[in-house]
């Protein structure tokens, strides 16, 4: 444990209502989406899916939000999967698509009160009316997210409280009007407009068109590292960051939380944050494992985490609510003189107050981004001198976070009720500390026993889709580019899974030349361990390799040869560096069989099964692993390294492919690869190349209907 510097001075801080209020609080939130961040929650056993939906929801028990942000699905990939579009086509509609639905009804359950706030990342090619830009004909977009809001309302009855533009993407001055036009006309004067989930660029737009700044009514910015601009706070518009944190949920990113959200008000004047993501529900060997409050990506054994960043949201949500105000600057918010931050917050009633202080050191709250300069944090003791109507107040209740790395934490506990004499209120602070003082009584670190341990994926695997409503997707699949749906077959296939998209999306990470589509299930290899452990099937010979996390946050866990000095050998050598053998391939190795029909009308060229698919997320385009096509039409196949086919190994004719279904086999051991056409081996092949671990993946090499059913997986031992 590092020592700090303890002062022993004692300075007052004075909690005052005298000289009014500072800003409306708007809430604390969460993101689920942009994109697919909580794609695997809905395949949780129910009993573990309601525990987990209460540590988020529930009020008085968990993070107990306060916001719901959620992706309007677009049909293109958007950081950690695809998203479903209510509208692949223009001349579609369906509002039973992907689990945003769900989520939010689920979350309205706990908490009527939860606000709701919808944002697209991506969308359908028709948007962008032959062009990849959504404003090239603004009517377009306006209506499609019309028809979102008013869709949650008809088929869900949800009320949609706040919406956005597009997500760090370009704006249109003439959109933002028209869509307050369209809401207006809807009598939807009630869904207030984001805008614009990017920089601070609106603010002199919203400065310079009095229209404009009719039309919004929020500043949204993302990762602004507590820190906001003059002309923004000028226009006296709500200011939210509108997406933060997405950091690794251990402890140090339970203490970007802490930070973020005081030092949000305090430096800032934001008075809504809201957490990229909710929870951590994808496959690690995505991009920004981890970056939710909290993680359940285990749902086939219902293993979760509740991590950190639970808890240090209920240092606020559990005893405020939107519509609080908070207090003024100089009384009852701004920095510590040694270190840390406070706010206050005060019922609309002007009754209940709460005060949340933070002294997260620098090295424990470092966020993804923006680069934190240097700051100091001591041991202090302060004095909070309540004055004005708070004067009266007798009895406080504490509750108190200390954020520990070399051992267990101590998270929201319920410290004691405190007397006030004279409205004094000491306390002695320790650093990595979260305290809240408050008049509210409620307020539970809520609890259910331990989930079932981790269980790595299940193999043998099968999945025929019978078991699913129309529309749905089917568990544990995730996927990457396409929307892949449930679907009633014509023949005798029961229920198949189909590609629906049928034309290149208005993209969100760009990619404008690709077309293929790719769905992945599966284990990943390491990055299921835990930190300092040893990976499976590794026979380290010389030096010691452990898993770690990594220092960025692409690599998430990484193996580390850690030994740093020759050793004192037992067999005696000169060598000086090491040398990690993998001496066991058989975890690398799988059995994969599908079968695939391509679509009679709006089809693709060609479909693939694969294996050892080494990316996903914005990286998907670039994939690798053993990717096997097939083309019907030209009764061809192909075998590449990559999803892009640009490496190739083999290809050749198909003698036996038949009009319709198809079955697809991909056995992969250790460097041999042999595939089949309907049961007679279609290639063999010895390769050097290949990633040796990744996830089994289905797609097509074009946009366009391909349908697949009885996928089955084999560990080939
Ligand atoms: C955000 C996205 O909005 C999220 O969907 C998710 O991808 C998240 C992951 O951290 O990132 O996009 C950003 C990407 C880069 C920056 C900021 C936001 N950046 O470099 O400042």
């Amino acid at each position: 444990q590092p020592k700090y510097i303890h002062y022993a001075e004692d300075v007052t801080y004075p909690v005052d209502d005298t000289s009014g209020y500072g800003r409306r609080f708007d809430g604390i939130g969460g993101l689920s989406g942009g994109g697919a961040t909580s794609v695997l929650l809905q395949n949780y056993p129910e009993q573990q899916r309601n525990e987990i939906l209460d540590y988020l929801f529930k009020p008085n028990f968990g993070a107990s939000l306060h916001l719901l942000k959620v992706e309007i699905g677009g049909d293109a990939q958007s950081t950690e999967g695809t998203e479903a579009s209510h509208m692949h086509n223009s001349w579609d509609e369906n509002y039973n698509r992907g689990y945003e639905w769900w989520l939010m009804k689920e979350a309205k359950k706990r908490n009527p009160n939860i606000l709701l706030y919808g944002l697209p990342w991506a969308w359908p090619g028709w948007i962008g009316n032959g062009t990849r830009d959504p404003y090239t004909d603004i009517e377009l977009p306006a209506n499609y997210i019309l028809k979102w809001i008013l869709g949650a309302k008809k088929y869900h009855n949800l009320t949609i409280d706040f919406i956005g533009i597009w997500n760090e993407q370009a704006y249109d001055v003439k959109y933002i009007k028209l869509l307050r036009k369209v809401l207006d006309n809807n009598s939807l004067q009630h869904v207030r407009i984001v805008a614009a989930d990017g920089g601070w660029g609106i603010v002199n737009d919203i400065n310079n068109d009095s229209d404009l700044a009719k039309a919004i009514d929020f500043i949204g910015v993302h990762y602004p590292g507590t820190e906001s601009v003059m002309s923004a706070i000028q226009t006296g518009k709500q200011l939210w960051s509108s997406e933060d944190y997405s950091t690794f949920n251990d402890n140090i990113g339970g203490g970007c939380w802490a930070r973020l959200l005081n030092q949000n008000y305090v430096n800032g004047r934001f008075t809504g944050t809201i957490s990229w993501n909710l929870i951590a529900s994808y496959y690690d060997a995505l991009p920004f494992a981890r970056n939710g409050l909290m993680t359940a990506n285990s749902p086939w054994s219902g293993n979760y985490v509740v991590n950190s960043p639970i808890w240090m949201s209920a240092h606020t949500t559990q005893f405020t609510l939107p519509g609080w105000k908070y207090l003024s600057h100089g009384s009852g918010v701004g920095k510590l003189k040694y270190g840390g931050s406070y706010v206050s917050l005060v019922s609309p009633d002007g009754k209940e107050l709460t005060i949340v202080i933070e002294t997260m050191s620098h090295d424990h709250s470092i966020c993804v981004r923006p680069p934190l300069p240097a700051y100091t944090v001591a041991q202090q003791n302060i004095t909070i001198k309540l004055g004005g109507s708070f004067a009266k107040i007798t009895e406080v209740t504490a509750w108190y976070s200390q954020l520990k790395f070399d051992g267990k934490n101590d998270t929201f506990m319920q410290k004691v009720d405190i007397k006030v004499p004279n409205g004094l209120i000491h306390l002695r602070l320790d650093v990595d500390q979260v305290v809240t003082i408050t008049t509210i009584k409620v307020g539970q670190k809520g609890s259910y026993p331990n989930p079932p341990p981790s269980k790595p994926f299940p193999v043998p695997y099968k999945e025929d889709f019978e078991a699913y409503a129309v529309s749905s997707q089917p568990k544990y699949l995730s996927q990457q580019l396409g929307a892949f749906e449930v679907q009633r077959s014509n023949g005798d296939h029961g229920q198949i899974l189909r590609q629906m998209v049928l034309e290149t999306p208005v993209w969100w990470c760009k990619a404008d030349h690709f077309n293929h589509t790719l769905n992945v299930i599966g284990d990943f290899g390491w990055y299921a361990y835990e930190e300092v452990s040893h990976p499976n099937n590794f026979a380290q010979q010389v030096g010691v390799f452990e898993v770690r996390k990594s220092e960025d946050t692409q690599h998430r866990n990484i193996l580390r040869q850690v030994v740093l000095h020759s050793p004192i050998h037992w067999c005696p050598n000169n060598l000086v560096f090491p040398i990690n053998l993998i001496g066991n391939f058989n975890w690398t190795d799988i059995s994969v069989s599908v079968d695939v029909q391509i679509g009679k009308e709006n089809g693709t060229d060609g479909v693939f099964l694969a294996a050892r698919v080494d990316k996903g997320g914005c990286q998907s385009f670039y994939a690798n692993g053993v990717f096997f096509y097939i083309f019907p039409a030209a009764k061809m196949y192909s075998l590449t390294y990559d999803l892009s086919r640009t490496q190739l190994v083999a290809k050749g004719p198909i003698s036996n492919i038949q009009d319709g279904w198809n079955n697809l086999e991909l056995i992969v051991e250790g460097y041999q690869l042999r595939g089949s056409v309907n049961g007679q081996l279609t290639f063999e092949h010895t390769i050097d190349k290949a990633p040796l671990s990744g996830f089994i993946g289905m797609g097509t090499s074009s946009y366009g209907i391909a349908d697949f059913d009885n996928l089955h997986i084999f560990d080939t031992n």
